[in-house]
């Protein structure tokens, strides 16, 4: 019953150069691993045990911070390992690619959206983009784990795409160049598997 790290579908090493593989080793091994664990030690004993992570978060008691902080961190980076691939980069196509350019009018303005939002997130957080039932998609970004399906956040929707901008993240191979994290980010994007949680939304 209890949350599982899940495996990574690739090597640690696969995503290089744009993201090394000791930065991944770390955190995926250590860093979501340890949120995994302390979100089953937030909920051991509770009647929350047992409850899928997605109602966990819709669900959440904001004011809860260790639910808070470790279900929003077991979800988030799920979420982030799925959407990056070895084989990644380019650009959607399909309903995607149309739902992008209907709200930003081409890739190039929706790449520079979700990068000013990953870029001006103070701090730690995540960059996100979500998607609301009917099709329509916005980029956002949220504080700590938080994320777009908890309560109260301020971004509408689900998120298909996220981007981790904690320091974790990159700073081994980055340091302070946050913007060139996020550019290569690009590189290894799963655009398959975006638009796969794009269509489970709308
Ligand atoms: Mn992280």
């Amino acid at each position: 019953m209890a949350f599982e790290l899940p495996a990574l579908p690739y090597a640690y090493e696969a995503l290089e150069p744009h993201i090394d593989a000791r930065t991944m080793e770390i955190h995926h091994s250590k860093h979501h691993n340890g949120y995994t664990t302390n979100l089953n030690n937030a909920i051991a004993g509770t009647e929350l045990e047992g409850q899928p992570i997605l109602n966990l978060l819709a669900d959440m008691d904001m004011n809860n911070g260790a639910l808070r902080n470790n279900g929003g961190g077991y979800f988030n980076h799920s979420l982030f390992w799925e959407v990056m691939s070895p084989n990644g980069g380019g650009e959607p196509t399909g309903e995607l690619a149309e739902a992008i350019n209907a709200a930003y009018g081409s890739f190039e303005a929706f790449k520079d959206a979700f990068s000013k939002a990953a870029a001006t997130r103070f701090g730690s957080g995540w960059a996100w983009l979500c998607a609301h039932e009917g099709g329509k998609v916005e980029v956002c970004s949220s504080a700590n784990q938080d994320n777009p399906l908890m309560p109260g956040i301020g971004c509408g929707g689900a998120p298909i795409l996220g981007l981790d901008v904690w320091e974790h993240a990159y700073y081994l191979n980055y340091q302070n160049r946050r913007p060139d994290y996020i550019n290569a980010f690009f590189s290894v994007i799963n655009w398959d598997k975006v638009s796969e949680n794009f269509a489970a939304v709308k």
